[in-house]
């Protein structure tokens, strides 16, 4: 049936499904509080804590199993000023003249512009890099499959898990961002995906009072049994 050796399976704890509803729940209670926010401390977050959240990044599923992707995690605050000016170059571009209305009227209520001090006052940015292709030893170029699906579940995983490691995040995209393979000395086989900002809220950080979707306006289920 397979052609690469394969061994059992053993990951997953062996819970009643009452345990397996208490932990749906308490994961799903765990997610609602997470809001992007946008306004840092500067209060340091010690390294080993976003490791530990990088590296449960690079778990996530990907096509063929090629992790198409590669994490730069900037604290150096020479580099993140750098990266703050060229942000905020493209950010006014965006803002005075290439974003259209229609694109403004939507980030009105997120209160988003082109100042993006948080940059430098948090104290990690992560830039996730997607790998369109590999290159072998030789230079030649290997193909990847689904890079920017693996990516973003790569990512989704980042920011569950720091979430889950109680701490704040913002999904960032400055337009575009060439900048940061520049920056990052990072090969044209990668894009960067999401520069992703983490540290703890500013006291006193609000966030924009806006909610999700209730549950029946995203899911449609069709039990088994029904037709
Ligand atoms: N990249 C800009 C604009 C922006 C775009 C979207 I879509 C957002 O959800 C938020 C902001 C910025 O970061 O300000």
């Amino acid at each position: 049936m397979h052609d690469s050796e394969h061994r059992p399976y053993n990951g997953l704890p062996d819970l009643t499904e009452a345990e397996m509803l208490a932990r749906a729940k308490t994961f799903h209670e765990l997610v609602t509080r997470r809001r992007t926010v946008r306004d840092f401390s500067d209060r340091p977050v010690p390294r080993e804590i976003i490791a530990a959240c990088v590296q449960a990044a690079g778990q996530a599923p990907s096509g063929a199993n090629m992790q198409p992707w590669h994490f730069e995690v900037v604290g150096d605050p020479v580099i993140k000023k750098q990266i703050r000016l060229a942000a905020e170059e493209e950010e006014q571009q965006f803002y005075e003249g290439r974003a259209s209305e229609e694109w403004l009227d939507v980030l009105a209520p997120l209160g988003t512009d082109a100042e993006k001090p948080f940059l430098e006052t948090a104290p990690w940015l992560i830039v996730i890099f997607e790998q369109r292709y590999g290159l072998d030893p030789d230079g030649e170029k290997i193909r990847y499959y689904y890079t920017k699906e693996s990516v973003g579940l790569a990512s989704g995983f980042l920011i569950a898990a720091l979430h889950n490691a109680g701490l704040a995040s913002l999904t960032h995209t400055p337009s575009p961002m060439g900048f940061l393979n520049r920056i990052l000395e990072r090969p044209g086989s990668e894009k960067p995906f999401l520069l992703l900002v983490t540290g703890y809220p500013a006291e006193g950080a609000v966030v924009p009072d806006i909610t999700r979707k209730e549950p029946g306006e995203f899911i449609h289920y069709r039990d088994a049994g029904e037709t």
